[in-house]
């Protein structure tokens, strides 16, 4: 872990990545609600919010997209990522090294470990590659610290998560971004197993206003430092209402009714 607080993905200490890697990770199924959402600009356009401290997306989108974005939205390129399709242990093929993202005007990093899986000594060894290449280029590694596997029945239970913030502590991340826990002190817990290194939520399918903002007020009471989020926001009709709200409850302390009724 190394000290974040200075880099664009972090404004007051917190964070609210949007991340944007869907139609790689669960195809285009997850744009059928919302099918303006498949040109990826309209993303890009809600990531320009002052809320959002970067945008994680891969490889592809990022060639494509990012130049028109550059001025107003922080780069997150997620290294690894695999399909829906693979239906093996879990497992996260390298799309991209950190010298191409950095050439593409990367300000951190992010990579997938399945720790528990079949695969996690390959996933461990990329991780270790990525990560001191990043420190050669002093940008910061968010960690999707996702532990799963045959061997883990429930991969959200407390004592998972915080295995899972302690594993990126442990093998040098700087964020680490868990899947919530279930509860407040849970999640107290595992933000307490990382030591000083920040702990995001993962946001995971789209629920109500109220329902969201309540949990990630949950998280920000547990000692949480933000979000990585996708499906709570850009499969809303319109973001940036909830994001006005998120605003409040991650930057500024609100509650979840306090933020709702402005
Ligand atoms: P959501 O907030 O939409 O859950 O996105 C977070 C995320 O980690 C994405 O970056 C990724 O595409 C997806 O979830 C992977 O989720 P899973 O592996 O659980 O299907």
């Amino acid at each position: 872990m190394i000290p974040i607080d200075d880099s664009p993905i972090v404004r007051d200490g917190k964070s609210l990545i949007l991340a944007m890697d869907h139609g790689l990770e669960h195809g285009p199924v997850d744009f059928e609600d919302v099918p303006e959402k498949l040109d990826p600009s309209t993303v890009f356009e809600t990531a320009t919010h002052d809320a959002v401290t970067a945008m994680a997306v891969q490889k592809g989108v990022a060639e494509g997209y990012y130049p028109s974005y550059e001025d107003d939205v922080n780069l997150l390129l997620k290294l690894n990522g695999t399909s829906n399709l693979w239906m093996g242990e879990p497992d996260s093929p390298v799309n991209c090294s950190v010298d191409y993202a950095a050439e593409l005007g990367a300000d951190a990093v992010g990579f997938t470990v399945y720790s528990g899986s079949n695969h996690e000594v390959e996933m461990f060894e990329e991780f270790r590659d990525a990560q001191e290449k990043a420190r050669e280029h002093d940008l910061p590694m968010v960690m999707w610290s996702y532990p799963r596997g045959q061997g883990l029945k429930n991969d959200t239970k407390p004592s998972t998560i915080s295995y899972a913030t302690r594993i990126a502590l442990e093998i040098g991340a700087d964020i680490a971004k868990v899947k919530y826990p279930g509860s407040k002190d849970a999640m107290a817990h595992a933000v307490k197993s990382a030591g000083d290194m920040k702990v995001v939520m993962s946001g995971g399918s789209k629920t109500s206003d109220y329902e969201f903002l309540s949990t990630v007020e949950a998280v920000m009471d547990a000692g949480a430092s933000g979000l990585a989020v996708g499906r709570n926001v850009w499969q809303r009709e319109d973001p940036t209402q909830l994001l006005d709200a998120l605003e409040k409850v991650i930057y500024e302390g609100e509650t979840a009714d306090a933020a709702l009724e402005e």
